[in-house]
């Protein structure tokens, strides 16, 4: 089988609709959304309360948004959310808890983006005047930083019971939720019964092209649908884009588990490399971070080879570059990036 090139490991955020999920977007009922009115927006919304097992949900342009609208109305201005220090709330959403919340931010540590009960317990501020109010934890599964890592249904348990004791609330950035729950043979809802905002994204190993949504009880969706409104995001005849996402999630979700043996052989491949490093132990999903030794200058350089190869791969920092598999990338695709590697490594 011929592969079509570029190999884009950059994200699995690349991913082009399929011409059966094209015919699926063209053929979709629309009506106006933000009437309430567009049925495949409906549809979706309530498709994604049941896997998620949520009383509502609601469609939102992204995973940004699903996360911010979240925050803001799990929070009020002056609060705290207690997050990993590696959160992509934190790192890549430009700021947004602070400028559209309001909120600050305090970090907890732990390998792989994961953390325990006692984290955060110790995060925890006491009710006094001169400190912000703690409101909301806030877990990310995966983890992207963390290398796409899946948590454990009991650590979150834990940190439910903590954050339970103190009054506080909790959002599950879930943009790779199927992931785990593919990885870990879990079904949803035993992740999302902690929280009380869960957001998940269609645009990324579920390969729709547009869309995330946020799932809770009904009154808090009332919260988001408003906030929603204020951060523009209400949409139009957004059955459209809609009907890709249910395309998606009728399609693409047990098919996770060939983009997690891919990038299993791609992070074995990779530890046999020469001055490159991995530990293909942490696979879990379909993220893979591997380090470039200082005798190779540098992430960016090995990427710039590596894009003369046809083989594009993500520099996210000096020394380290992140590959991620996802449908667009075939068995033979990562065939082909190990021996691009391989030769610009060769080559150095
Ligand atoms: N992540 C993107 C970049 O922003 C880094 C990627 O390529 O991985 N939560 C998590 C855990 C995410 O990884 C992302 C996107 C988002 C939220 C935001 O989704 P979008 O890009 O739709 O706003």
């Amino acid at each position: 089988m011929s592969v079509p090139f570029p190999v884009d490991l950059r994200s699995d955020t690349v991913t082009r609709p399929s011409p059966e999920m094209r015919r699926a977007m063209a053929e979709a009922e629309v009506g106006d959304d933000v009437f309430g009115d567009d049925p495949t927006v409906r549809r979706l919304q309530d498709r994604v309360a049941a896997l998620l097992g949520k009383e509502a949900a609601i469609y939102v342009p992204s995973g940004s948004m699903a996360n911010q609208t979240s925050i803001r109305a799990l929070t009020q201005p002056g609060d705290e959310i207690i997050c990993h220090a590696d959160s992509h709330i934190y790192h890549y959403e430009a700021g947004a808890p602070a400028a559209l919340s309001g909120c600050s931010m305090r970090h907890v540590q732990g390998a792989r983006g994961l953390f325990d009960a006692e984290a955060v317990r110790a995060a925890i501020r006491s009710p006094d005047s001169h400190f912000p109010r703690s409101a909301l934890v806030v877990v990310e599964n995966t983890h992207n930083r963390g290398g796409g890592s899946c948590w454990s249904l009991e650590a979150i348990a834990g940190i439910r019971r903590v954050a339970d004791e103190a009054g506080l609330r909790m959002h599950l950035d879930g943009a790779r939720l199927m992931n785990a729950c593919v990885a870990k043979r879990h079904a949803p809802a035993e992740y999302t019964r902690y929280f009380d905002t869960v957001s998940t994204c269609f645009s990324k190993g579920l390969g729709a092209p547009v869309g995330s949504a946020v799932a809770g009880s009904a009154e808090v969706i009332r919260r988001v649908h408003r906030f929603r409104k204020m951060f523009g995001g209400g949409m139009r005849q957004a059955g459209i884009i809609a009907a890709g996402a249910l395309y998606a999630l009728e399609h693409n979700i047990e098919r996770l588990a060939e983009d997690h043996a891919n990038a299993r052989q791609l992070a074995a491949a990779i530890a046999g490399m020469p001055k490159v490093s991995t530990d293909p132990k942490t696979v879990e999903t379909n993220i893979v971070y591997f380090d470039v030794d200082e005798s190779y200058r540098s992430a960016k350089s090995l990427c710039e080879a590596l894009r003369e190869r046809q083989v594009w791969m993500l520099p996210v920092a000096p020394q380290r570059i992140r590959a991620v598999t996802h449908l667009d990338v075939s068995r033979e695709a990562i065939d082909e990036a190990i021996r691009a590697l391989e030769s610009s490594l060769r080559a150095s």
